[in-house]
């Protein structure tokens, strides 16, 4: 099962809204076949498993353990079903992760495999598959993107200079593991005024890029900036106008209490299942105060002098990894709702 997450996780960031899925085909403890779910719309772990057994294994399937990180599927969906498939392949036994919590599933594909007189055992390394695909539980159990905080602080907590005056905490390792933590996100988002300050990109050069999204309310991002010029699509939220100019997507929104929440509904219905936010502080402590959060992930680099803002407080933390990172630590925090914590594997799969 540990090869089927490794397997599953080659897909990171290509997958999305679909979950990160691998299978392996054991016989008498020899890997007769492997695959996962690389890319999403095309096949699905199971069928690529089976693809990969050769002519002259092909006999001893009948005898052989399905290995599968979550529960194969019962439904016609852009492919036929997986648990049909496996039935038709008379595997003699199905090992099964996570049961998958998509209603046209749900246990569907568990019991057709049942039913055709298959052993199937669930929950093996249960907690680490489900910590792998924590996006795609978040959205069918929660209807919302899973969401990660991200910033940088000083060890004193401050998040910058009073001034706004740029301070440097991030240093090469933490820029270019953020610049991996983009790829694996659905979106990405930040304030108006770092949208402005900074003139973020808001890309990766790993491969996946996110939907990128910045609160504008009364449209002050320059035209000049990066954010609006030619690129991979964007959302400006505001509250004058919509439509659409280029890679630009203008979404009105009232910019009230229910601000995050109606933009989490509109990332769910088009299919986000992660969202990634960079600041700043203003932006970051709504979505603490709300509760709306999964992860946090911090780092914190040497003090600066006092004249600063005090960082977001996160009070409702469960968990904390704590790792040297260059003249950096990073700090990482799951939030006290997040039902998917790491497994023994999962802290090593940001
Ligand atoms: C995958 N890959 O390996 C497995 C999935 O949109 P479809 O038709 O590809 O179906 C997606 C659903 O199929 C997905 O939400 C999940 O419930 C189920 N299983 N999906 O993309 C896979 N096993
Ligand atoms: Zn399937």
């Amino acid at each position: 099962m540990m090869r089927c997450l490794q397997l599953a996780q080659r897909a990171e960031g290509y997958a999305a809204p679909n979950p990160l899925v691998g299978a392996v085909l054991v016989h008498q403890g020899r890997i007769i076949g492997e695959g996962f779910h690389q890319v999403y719309g095309a096949a699905h772990a199971e069928v690529n498993c089976f693809a990969s057994v050769s002519e002259a294994d092909r006999v001893l399937i009948p005898e052989s353990t399905l290995y599968v990180s979550l529960e194969p599927c019962a439904h016609f969906g852009k492919t036929p079903p997986c648990a049909d498939r496996v039935i038709r392949e008379r595997v003699q036994r199905v090992v099964v992760a996570n049961r998958d919590p998509f209603a046209a599933v749900d246990g569907k594909g568990i019991d057709k495999l049942l039913a055709a007189g298959i052993q199937v055992d669930t929950g093996v390394l249960e907690q680490d598959a489900a910590w792998l695909n924590r996006r795609f539980f978040c959205v069918h159990t929660r209807n919302r993107p899973y969401i990660i905080l991200k910033w940088a602080q000083t060890q004193n907590g401050f998040f910058a200079p009073a001034d706004r005056s740029r301070l440097q905490i991030s240093n090469s390792w933490s820029k270019r593991l953020n610049d991996r933590w983009r790829a694996k996100e659905s979106a990405i988002m930040v304030g108006t005024i770092t949208a402005i300050n900074d003139n973020p990109r808001l890309t990766s050069s790993y491969g996946h890029v996110p939907l990128r999204i910045a609160l504008d309310r009364t449209l002050r991002i320059p035209a000049t900036h990066q954010l609006l010029q030619e690129g991979p699509a964007t959302w400006i939220v505001n509250e004058l106008e919509a439509g659409n100019s280029g890679s630009v997507r203008y979404h009105k929104l009232p910019f009230d209490d229910r601000l995050l929440t109606q933009l989490l509904d509109e990332l769910s219905a088009v299919g986000k299942n992660s969202l990634i936010v960079e600041g700043g502080v203003q932006l970051l402590q709504s979505f603490i105060d709300q509760g709306l959060w999964d992860e946090a992930r911090v780092f914190i680099a040497g003090d600066v002098d006092s004249n600063g803002i005090q960082a977001p407080r996160l009070s409702e933390a469960l968990h904390c990894a704590d790792w040297p990172l260059g003249d950096n630590r990073l700090h990482y925090y799951i939030h006290n709702n997040n039902s998917y914590a790491p497994g023994t594997l999962g802290l090593h799969s940001l």
